[in-house]
């Protein structure tokens, strides 16, 4: 008996040990987020450079890029693009549970993130499409995860005399914002520099108060189950997800944040929160993840206005005019119309009928086929004089040709004897 309770403690204290060699090796983690193609995957390269690994988000087949910011302790995470928070699609869900830390991280294997939890965010905007990038950060907002807003691709929106007021942007927010053209590496040293000290952002949406009462209750009930929790169980759940954003997932009946509560605060918990769903919304006629999405993007729409202008738009080249018109259902269809014509006559009248014309009568029939016909004909000729003078006869003059008996040597005879062949012959 006293036996194994040495053997337990010592297995205690060897486990607590290789926990704390664990957290030595392990550093912060920073997601990188955003929606697609706004250069997450270019910043990424810039702040880590070429000694990144995949990963591969357990469950899915979606992988994720990891990899050192050079300079800091600290990795970084390029995840998949995503252009909301309620989303059906593997790569949007995986990029947000990332972001979320949902206890599925503690699964990667060697990853290297201290306490298996993204610490913050950078989340990256297209500064020539900004609203559709507010929109998601007033989504993210909700977590209460600290962010930074990095508005990429600076170079475009000069050229297009976009004008962004980024320090009330970052008073908005309630976060500091970044600018930058990440394929020049302009602005990489600023985020870095940020990223020592990163903000949480900002409440920035009111919702009906319906909703409000149900974010207000559900994060009441989860909290509560929290205080009853042990101080492993809360480090087995790993980050633990009790925000605003928490409560809106549950709202709109998120798989992974159903399981991420169904796992730590156990199913009782979530048929409370299923009961509480139903009855807020019970009475409402539009889905409630649209009647959210219009928040938001009524949210990123004031934002907007208040810090971004239009100002003296370079003079657009006849390219952009051009590509303009195309954009326009009016313009767009007779240049569409006008375009099919000009394949037509290029290919039809043009290659079809005066190019294979010009190749077959001009080039084959007039020039070519005659040149052939005559050197296969002197060809031949030439096979027969040497076949006769092999054997020392000579060409009969009768055959109309001029020609010398053929050596090695008559060979240039026999060229100028061809020119006065007739073609008939
Ligand atoms: N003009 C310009 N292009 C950029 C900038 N950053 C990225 N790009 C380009 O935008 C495209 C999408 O970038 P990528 O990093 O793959 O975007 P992701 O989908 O968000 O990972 C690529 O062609 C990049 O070269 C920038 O600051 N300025
Ligand atoms: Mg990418």
């Amino acid at each position: 008996m006293i036996l194994n309770l040495f053997s337990r403690k010592e297995h205690k204290d060897h486990s607590a040990h290789r926990e704390r060699a664990h957290r030595e090796r392990t550093i912060p983690g920073v997601a990188i987020v955003g929606n697609m193609c706004v250069g997450k995957s270019t910043l990424f390269a810039k702040l880590c450079g070429t000694e990144v690994k995949s990963v591969n988000y357990p469950g899915t087949t979606v992988s994720i890029a990891a990899g050192n910011i050079k300079g800091l302790q600290k990795l970084a995470f390029d995840t998949p693009g995503t252009c909301s928070i309620f989303t059906h699609s593997e790569d949007e869900r995986v990029s947000r549970d990332f972001f979320l830390s949902f206890d599925q991280i503690k699964k990667i294997r060697n990853i290297g993130l201290e306490n298996d939890r993204i610490e913050a965010a950078i989340l990256v905007a297209d500064a020539k499409n900004l609203k559709r990038s507010l929109a998601l950060a007033v989504q993210y907002a909700e977590y209460g995860v600290p962010m930074l807003l990095d508005i990429n691709m600076m170079d475009e929106a000069h050229s297009r005399g976009i004008v962004i007021d980024h320090q009330r942007l970052s008073d908005i927010l309630g976060i500091d914002v970044c600018c930058s053209v990440a394929t020049e590496g302009e602005g990489i040293k600023e985020i870095k520099a940020k990223l020592t000290s990163v903000r949480t952002p900002h409440q920035l949406i009111k919702y009906p108060q319906k909703i409000e009462d149900f974010i207000r209750i559900t994060e009441k009930i989860l909290n509560k189950c929290l205080s009853t929790m042990t101080q492993s169980d809360v480090y087995d759940a790993g980050q633990v997800c009790i925000s605003r954003g928490m409560a809106l997932l549950l709202l709109v009946a998120d798989k992974s944040a159903e399981e991420y509560v169904r796992h730590t605060f156990g199913e009782e918990t979530l048929l409370q929160i299923r009961d509480l769903r139903s009855i807020n919304l019970r009475d409402e006629k539009i889905p409630v993840n649209i009647l959210l999405t219009n928040i938001f993007n009524k949210r990123a729409e004031e934002i907007l206005a208040e810090i971004y202008q239009e100002r003296g738009r370079r003079k657009s080249s006849y390219l952009e005019k051009f590509s303009h018109w195309c954009m326009h259902l009016e313009t767009g269809i007779p240049i569409a119309l006008a375009i099919i014509y000009l394949m037509y006559l290029f290919i039809g009248v043009f290659a079809a009928g005066y190019l294979v014309d010009l190749i077959n009568n001009k080039l084959f029939a007039e020039t070519i086929t005659p040149w052939v016909v005559c050197e296969l004909r002197t060809m031949t000729l030439e096979l027969i004089c040497c076949i006769f003078s092999s054997s020392s006869t000579w060409i009969p003059e009768s055959s109309g040709i001029s020609i010398s008996r053929v050596t090695k040597s008559g060979f240039r005879e026999m060229i100028f004897s061809r020119a006065v062949l007739p073609l008939s012959a």
